[in-house]
């Protein structure tokens, strides 16, 4: 580093332990910049290819009114990828390169979509415990310091807390139930469970990007206080509709008032993120394919934006 770069990186650190949000036109050294579009980008492709699972049930859902909900919350996931792809676009990447770092496998995206969507309960199930453990981690991040980000999260999450509702209402019902529809939601429940733990990322010890991302105060909380917050919230949602955990080794600690669990699979979680999860190769299979036949649109855009701009001229 010479010292312009240290000096900039002093001030930068300044603004951010103040407390300010960083905007884009802003100083910022490259590896604040780097870490936020790898962050925002995978953020960005887990709401779009969290699609998939979901959009298997469109045309199965059980009654109308569980179809439009359904509908509406797919649609706000697809909402959610596009607001952050443009809160990215403004760190100097482009959509297309983005799609393509995901498409190359150089980007990740969340690992708990590589897991398929079985039946009606496992819908109940990603609402329930996989958007209600998204909303734990983007309540924090809604004070995350690049405000074009904090900014989105602060949109994202009121729709993501109907979502969280809508999954515990399908479960509640299942549970209330005839003694399949109780097995099936038991079922998610042992499937969605784990998963939806490992979705908090590594250990904080095994996690390379924590440090950077405290001190820049990207995260405002760690990988393990935040699986803690969702494990301590979670656990008497399930035991009040009659869910069994499915850990022989959860327990209460009534000194801290916290939950204690057992391990947690990391080879399963590192397996998946490498793309040998049961479902990693067909979602971004069906992702390129969508990609590619839509090409038309994206040219059809480009064109009418072309001819407004130079009718303006
Ligand atoms: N899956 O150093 P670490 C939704 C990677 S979508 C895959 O702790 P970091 C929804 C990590 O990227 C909401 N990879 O990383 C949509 C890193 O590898 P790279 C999704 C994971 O970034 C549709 C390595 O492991 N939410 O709600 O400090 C329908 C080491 O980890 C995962 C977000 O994306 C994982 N679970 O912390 C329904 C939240 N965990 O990149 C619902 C935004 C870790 O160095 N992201 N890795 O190659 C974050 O808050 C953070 O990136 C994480 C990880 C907490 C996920």
């Amino acid at each position: 580093m010479n010292l312009l770069q240290e000096v900039t990186s002093d001030v930068f650190q300044d603004k951010i332990d103040q407390g300010e949000y960083i905007e884009p036109k802003d100083t910022m050294p490259e590896d604040y910049r780097k870490h936020l579009i790898r962050q925002m980008s995978q953020h960005a492709h887990s709401e779009v290819i969290g699609m998939q699972p979901e959009g298997n049930w469109i045309t199965r859902a059980p009654s109308l009114r569980a179809k439009q909900i359904l509908l509406a919350k797919i649609q706000d996931e697809g909402g959610h990828g596009l607001y952050l792809y443009s809160a990215t676009e403004t760190l100097g990447i482009s959509r297309s390169e983005m799609i393509e770092q995901l498409h190359s496998g150089k980007a990740k995206y969340s690992s708990i979509f590589n897991y398929p969507a079985l039946n009606w309960a496992d819908i109940g199930a990603i609402g329930w415990l996989v958007d209600g453990a998204a909303i734990v981690n983007q309540v924090s991040l809604q004070r995350t310091s690049y405000g074009p980000y904090s900014r989105a999260m602060v949109r994202i999450c009121k729709e993501e807390s109907f979502h969280q509702r809508q999954g515990y209402e399908i479960m509640t019902r299942m549970m209330r139930g005839t003694k399949e529809q109780q097995q099936m939601a038991q079922d998610a429940m042992n499937r969605w469970w784990w998963p939806s733990l490992m979705m908090f990322g590594p250990h904080d010890n095994d996690s390379p990007n924590s440090n950077n991302a405290i001190k820049w105060k990207i995260k405002r909380e760690s990988n393990d206080e935040l699986r803690q917050k969702f494990i301590d919230k979670t656990i008497p949602q399930a035991l009040l509709i009659g869910l069994t955990i499915p850990d022989e080794f959860y327990k209460l600690d009534e000194k801290t008032g916290h939950y204690t669990i057992g391990k947690i699979n990391w080879d399963e979680f590192h397996n998946v993120i490498k793309g040998n999860g049961p479902c990693n190769k067909q979602r971004l299979k069906h992702h390129k394919k969508y990609h590619q036949e839509g090409a038309w649109v994206r040219e059809a855009a480009e064109a009418y934006s072309k001819k407004q701009k130079s009718k303006l001229k």
